[in-house]
Order: C-alpha cells, then sequence, then structure tokens
C-alpha cells in the first residue's frame, strides 16, 4: 500500500513539472482494495478495471518502473508507451488492463471469466468498476449472462461515492449498490475499503465459491479517493470536512498501528521500509527519465535510438523522425494503435517501416 501511495504521489508531482501529460486519474485513498485483492487471489487469476488502473496493476504484478516509463510515453512502459495512464497492460501478470470507456470493462471481465471456463482452469476474474459505471446498461446484461453461466467473476464495484463530480445520491434511487445484485439472485456483500483486511476477507470467499463453480459474487468496497476525479478536477462537489473524515480512516496508518501494536514492528523497521520504497519510487523515475528507446518492429527487440519520433499525450501530437518535421497524428488513428497493441500485445507484427513511429513523451534525445 505504501508503494502505491507513494508511486502515485510521485506521479502527481511529476505531472506537476509536466513530466507527465494526459489523462491522469490517481487511486490515492483507495490502496486497501488494491492490497486485499491482491492477497486473496492467486498469480494466474486474472484483473480488469477501468482508467484509474496504476495501483491494481503494481498490485496484480506489473513492474513499477514499466509503469512509470508507461507514463512518461516510453517504449519501455507496461503498453509500450501507446496507452498512458489509462491503458496500462500486463497481460503475462494477469492485468488486462486500463479502459476509457465507463463500464465497458464489465463485459470485458465475464468474457474473460468465460475463457477461464471454456479452458478448464480454476482461474479467477476481478472484474473491477466504479460506482458510476454501475449505473451503466452493459453491468445487467453482464450480471444475466454471468449468473446464467456460473461464470468464475467477483464483480468489484469501488464505490468512491463520485463519478467525476457527482454523488451516487445524485444518480440513483439505490443508494447501496451491491442490492442491484439482488434482480440477477447474485451473492452479493458491502465491504469496507478502508480495511485491507476486510477487504481480503471478502475477496477471498467470493473467489473460492468461484473456484468451486459457484459463479459471480458482487462486492460493493466502500472507499474514498483523496484526490479529484483526475488532475483537473476543481473538488467543488465536496467539502474539506468530508475529506479530512475519510483521511482519519487511512488504510496505511492503520496498518501501520496494527504492526506496531501486534506485530512489534519498531519505529526503526517503519522508517527501513518507508526509506526502501522512497528509493524504488526513486528508481522508477530514473528508468522512465532514460532516454528513449525504439522497439525493432521485425524482431521486437528494443534498441537504444539517437532520436526518436515523440507523442506527447494520448490527445496531442507524434513527431517523426526527422528532427524538424513535425507529424500531427489525429486522435483516431492513435485509438487504432491502441486498439493493435491490445490484438497483438506487442508491435513486432507491424511493417519495419512503421518503426518511424513509436508514441514516447520523452524528449528527443540529440
Ligand atoms: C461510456 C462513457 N461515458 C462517460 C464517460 C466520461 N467519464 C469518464 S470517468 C466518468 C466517471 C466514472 O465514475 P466511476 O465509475 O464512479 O469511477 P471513478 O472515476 O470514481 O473511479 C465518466 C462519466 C466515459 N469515459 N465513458
Ligand atoms: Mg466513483
Amino acid at each position: 500500500m505504501l508503494l502505491l501511495r507513494r508511486f502515485e504521489e510521485k506521479v502527481g508531482q511529476l505531472y506537476g513539472m509536466q513530466k507527465i501529460r494526459g489523462f491522469c486519474h490517481l487511486y490515492i485513498g483507495q490502496e486497501a482494495i488494491a492490497a486485499g485483492c491482491m492477497t486473496a487471489t492467486a498469480p494466474d487469476d486474472k484483473f480488469i478495471t477501468a482508467y484509474r488502473d496504476h495501483a491494481l496493476a503494481i498490485a496484480k504484478g506489473v513492474t513499477p518502473k514499466s509503469c512509470m516509463a508507461e507514463l512518461y510515453g516510453k517504449a519501455t512502459g507496461c503498453s509500450k508507451g501507446k496507452g498512458g495512464s489509462m491503458h496500462f497492460f500486463g497481460v503475462e501478470h494477469g492485468f488486462f488492463g486500463g479502459h476509457g470507456i465507463v463500464g465497458a470493462q464489465i463485459g470485458t471481465g465475464a468474457g474473460l471469466a468465460l475463457a477461464e471456463r471454456y479452458r478448464g482452469t480454476q482461474n479467477v476474474v476481478l472484474c473491477f468498476f466504479g460506482d458510476g459505471a454501475a449505473r451503466q446498461g452493459m453491468l445487467h446484461e453482464t450480471f444475466n449472462m454471468a449468473m446464467l453461466w456460473d461464470l468464475p467473476v467477483v464483480f468489484i464495484c469501488e464505490n468512491n461515492k463520485y463519478a467525476m463530480g457527482t454523488s451516487v445520491a445524485r444518480t440513483s434511487k439505490t443508494l447501496e449498490i451491491y442490492k442491484m445484485a439482488d434482480a440477477y439472485e447474485m451473492p452479493a456483500d458491502t465491504v469496507d475499503g478502508m480495511s485491507p483486511e476486510d477487504v481480503h476477507n471478502a475477496v477471498t470467499r467470493a473467489v473460492n465459491r468461484a473456484r468451486e463453480k459457484g459463479g459471480p459474487t458482487l462486492l460493493e468496497i466502500v472507499t474514498y479517493r483523496y484526490k479529484g476525479h483526475s488532475m483537473s478536477d476543481p473538488q467543488k462537489y465536496r467539502t474539506k470536512e468530508e475529506l479530512e473524515e475519510y483521511k482519519t480512516k487511512d488504510p496505511i496508518e492503520h496498518v501501520l498501528k496494527v504492526l506496531k501494536n501486534d506485530h512489534a514492528l519498531t519505529d526503526e523497521d517503519a522508517e527501513a521500509i518507508i526509506a526502501r520504497v522512497k528509493s524504488q519510487v526513486d528508481e522508477c523515475v530514473q528508468f522512465a527519465s532514460l532516454p528513449p528507446v525504439m522497439i525493432s518492429a521485425s524482431s521486437g527487440a528494443i534498441i537504444t535510438a539517437g532520436r526518436v519520433p515523440i507523442c506527447s499525450d494520448s490527445r496531442s501530437y507524434c513527431t517523426s523522425f526527422s528532427k524538424n518535421s513535425f507529424l500531427v497524428v489525429p486522435l483516431c488513428m492513435q485509438m487504432i494503435f491502441c486498439s493493435r497493441l491490445l490484438l497483438s500485445k506487442c508491435a513486432s507484427s507491424r511493417n519495419p517501416d512503421s518503426s518511424k513511429f513509436i508514441f514516447c513523451k520523452s524528449e528527443v534525445v540529440k
């Protein structure tokens, strides 16, 4: 949890320094969910989530260095620098994104569970979505089919109280989201998302049920994000008092107390952990700041280059190899590149000539 927190605090700083650009949604405050889900699942289980994906990717085993490099738009990033903050991927670690369309991953998550069932594995899919996504039609269609086919999936609604600036109360008569499972006779529970232990226990129960062919579960994990919806959120929809109230339940502080009181953690031990995490995050920044690299389109190998084309973020521009030429790539083209990344998982299927265009936020190295 401390690594997730410090990683994202650093991301916030780097964003302010314009080292990281584009859309960026922080998970700070919600770390107990990532921690409890990680400890309650096995490496072969799968995670899929929305755009608030940094912490869940790291919890699933995607390396923090490759995550930071992704934020910098580097080819060494977990999505080869083509996805950015919202589209982290690590299929080899069981992390299936990183999705920007609210609620879309609910159907895709059930599809992943269907694949596991089809292949006859014991693996379970954890499918994360927000309270806002719970209002999407996709949820209802998916719940129906997932129950009908007893799919091995745990639906996790991270209820952080707001969808952008809109509170749950302004969008639904049903304030307790877990009750939406009743219509499909799906087992459901509500969980304190500020307690990693509670998250662990509830997810363990749901995962066991899914492994034993008991079908899906809906868990509404009640949490809070300390930061705005994204980096450009004036947060006028909530009070400072509300925020401060949740900070008193901070999961990291809570675990620190438990470790000190019940597990003989000393102040020196705690300092050592904090120092280790700090240097780990510093190493991530150093790694992401390395000169840009490019990937060979024919072999997939990473080749360092004196100067590579750049793309400052998913909404802006991309430069070509030549020093002064400046190629504007529209968003639709970038989306095609991103979908190709998802389909092929790497750039190796591309025409060698297309290696001229690599999405990279770093500065041009002379
Ligand atoms: C289909 C669709 N509609 C609208 C948006 C714009 N949008 C982006 S994030 C968001 C709020 C989603 O809130 P929630 O599901 O609670 O997730 P949280 O941001 O709180 O993690 C909206 C409406 C979108 N990306 N996709
Ligand atoms: Mg929300």
